[in-house]
């Protein structure tokens, strides 16, 4: 007799994509929950072929939601990152584009009642203890997936969700700058290690002997590269409060140049150790945000428009991401990006 399922809404949220499940219906305990994601998702293996993982990092992805119970908050999400090749899920890191997908599957689970017309949904991010607003289309008091909102990294078009943060400064490392400084030197090389929503060391590629325009093919290729980067990450994570990262997502590693097609800033980002094919969410909130600081390799590069509210356009590899940014008195506030997201699945999982 076959095991019973387990129900998971599978979903593209933004530039990535993974299970969505109702907190209740995964094992309570932490080990338990874990072994049941790794074998759903087919990890560990590189082509992940026994299991629902895409053999990529962005597409081993899971949201663990419920019903919030705290003031201003709908509902909970937390995220999980099970990796590829390695039997390690991990809460140590947000994802803002799995975010998209919060507010549309909240809503077809019953957590949040749609509205007509537009529905205004309030994530409590588990992983940081921030908020986030996102704005899903329910037309008829239904979720409506399709639009003419386009996000760069995905063909074709679809129903906007506009995603606001504020606060997010310090989610992970306690502090924007968990150094106090703009710029620090680690193994000689000028690094930028912020936080605004994600942990991030902002690096000049061409410091490390690129251009930061290759393809994320040619750079995952250059092993002397990710061995420079490697070395930088492991000893930038004690620097930024995360402690030992050799086996943590976080921090991710941003190349920059100047930009090439009109936007702030070009980047390439490891995840840390796969190339981005575009760039995470929070990801380019906090280089956005490294723009915008008096000193360091992103604001050093970025073409910035100025004002109390900016569009920052940050490039990457499959196009850009724009984020507006508000500030008061010089620190960014609040941020607000645009995603789109689509239910591809609605099913039970089995592992
Ligand atoms: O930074 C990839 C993604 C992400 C994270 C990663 C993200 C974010 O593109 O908010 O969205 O950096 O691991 O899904």
């Amino acid at each position: 007799m076959s095991e019973p399922g387990v129900p998971c809404m599978w979903m593209r949220g933004g530039t990535s994509k993974g299970g969505y499940f109702l907190a209740d219906d995964l094992p309570a305990d932490t080990a338990a929950r874990d072994a049941f994601l790794l074998a759903a998702m087919g990890s560990p293996d590189p082509r992940q072929i026994d299991g629902m993982g895409g053999a990529n990092p962005l597409t081993s992805k899971v949201a663990v939601v419920r019903k919030s119970t705290r003031p201003g908050a709908d509902v909970d999400y937390l995220f999980l990152q099970v990796f590829v090749d390695q039997a390690v899920v991990t809460d140590a890191q947000n994802c803002g584009n799995i975010l998209a997908g919060i507010g549309p599957f909240a809503i077809e689970r019953g957590l949040v009642a749609a509205e007509s017309g537009q529905t205004l949904v309030r994530i409590f991010m588990e992983n940081t203890g921030q908020l986030a607003e996102a704005l899903v289309q329910t037309p008829g008091g239904s979720v409506s997936y399709q639009g003419n909102a386009r996000i760069d990294g995905v063909p074709g078009t679809a129903a906007p969700i506009p995603i606001t943060f504020a606060d997010t400064a310090g989610s992970s490392c306690g502090a924007l700058l968990p150094t106090g400084n703009a710029v620090d030197i680690i193994n000689g090389v000028d690094v930028t290690l912020i936080d605004n929503g994600m942990p991030c060391v902002i690096l000049r590629a061409a410091d490390l002997g690129v251009t930061g325009t290759e393809t994320p093919a040619a750079l995952e290729a250059n092993d002397a590269l990710r061995a420079k980067l490697e070395a930088i990450r492991l000893k930038a994570g004690p620097l930024m409060n995360l402690g030992d990262v050799s086996k943590a997502s976080v921090p991710k590693m941003t190349l920059v140049s100047a930009p090439i097609n009109g936007g702030a800033l070009s980047t390439r980002t490891f995840i840390p150790h796969r190339c981005h094919d575009a760039i995470g969410v929070l990801g380019a909130v906090s280089v956005a945000t490294a723009c915008l600081l008096p000193a360091g390799p992103a604001s050093e590069l970025a073409v910035v428009p100025g004002g109390d509210e900016q569009l920052l356009s940050v490039e990457h590899p499959s196009g850009e991401m724009s984020v507006i940014v508000t500030l008061r008195d010089g620190t960014v506030t609040n941020a607000a990006v645009l995603r789109t997201a689509r239910k591809l699945f609605d099913g039970h999982i089995f592992a």
